[in-house]
């Protein structure tokens, strides 16, 4: 009975890894399709809804959320589409804002994107 238990257990637990090891495989296999990105210089809710408005009328960008106390700026694009890493950066810098760090399916930059 003791045996049987622990078998039991050691099945559910090398079941549980297999599972884990399977999400962890299709997550890496799959880019992350926002962009998220670190930008400087928004001292309030002003400065934060100035730089999304920005960012919101990028081609591509369904939604975009920045919070300013984070000074993290997060977009969404059109199901299936990509926003240009360069149009968004410039975007923030329209905005009076400095992006320092832009994280995408593009990759990561830290200077302004050639594309
Ligand atoms: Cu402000």
């Amino acid at each position: 009975m003791i045996a049987r238990e622990s078998n039991r257990r050691l099945f559910l637990s090398a079941f549980a890894v297999l599972i884990t090891s399977f999400s962890a495989v299709s997550f890496a296999a799959d880019p992350p399709k926002e962009t998220k990105i670190t930008v400087t210089g928004l001292h309030c809710a002003g400065c934060a809804k100035k730089v999304k408005a920005k960012l919101a009328s990028v081609a591509n960008v369904k939604s975009a959320e920045v919070d300013h106390k984070t000074g993290l700026a997060t977009v969404v694009p059109v199901d299936a589409m990509k926003a240009s890493p360069r149009s968004l950066w410039e975007a923030v810098e329209k905005a009076d804002a400095k992006p320092t760090r832009l994280e995408g399916p593009d990759g990561i930059f830290t200077s302004k994107p050639k594309a």
